[in-house]
């Protein structure tokens, strides 16, 4: 018997949008045979922002990082496949995207670690409380 297709949430962060990276990064996704399950062009707010990065909001880097989180549209998506968790955390590279490596995501586009592109779940922990905030319908 095959397990339950897993998902994860995926944001393309506001700097992939004004980079006109979406089809770049998108098609990345389809061409590995990961399925598109959702998709929404929107803008996180504040308090989107301090509940999807709770982790993070006491860090000294989360004021810039909320800043440029709420610069402008992104995209949401969640994608789902077959350990798709694991398999898009190591397309889209480490955090720095300085230090990420070659053929990555982050690791071909990105020159920094806050505006890094992508943001994808990191556990099935993390992507059910993330897919809960962001697609509660779903
Ligand atoms: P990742 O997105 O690789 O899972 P996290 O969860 O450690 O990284 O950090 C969440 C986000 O916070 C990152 N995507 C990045 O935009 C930002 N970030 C993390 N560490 C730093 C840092 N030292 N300086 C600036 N921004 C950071």
């Amino acid at each position: 018997m095959s397990s339950p297709t897993e998902r994860s949430l995926v944001l393309l962060k506001p700097d992939a949008v004004r980079r006109g990276l979406l089809g770049e990064i998108l098609g990345r996704f389809e061409r590995k045979g990961l399925v598109v399950e959702a998709l929404e062009l929107r803008t996180m707010d504040a308090t989107l922002a301090d509940q999807h990065y709770a982790d993070h909001v006491e860090k000294a880097f989360y004021p810039p990082l909320k800043d440029f989180m709420t610069s402008g549209p992104l995209v949401a998506l969640v994608l789902a496949g077959d350990e798709v968790i694991e398999v898009v955390r190591a397309m889209i590279g480490s955090t720095d995207g300085r230090k990420a490596a070659a053929g990555t995501i982050r690791g071909d586009f990105a020159l920094s670690n806050r505006e890094n592109l992508v943001h994808a779940s990191d556990s099935p922990e993390s992507a059910a409380r993330e897919l809960a905030l962001w697609f509660p319908k779903l």
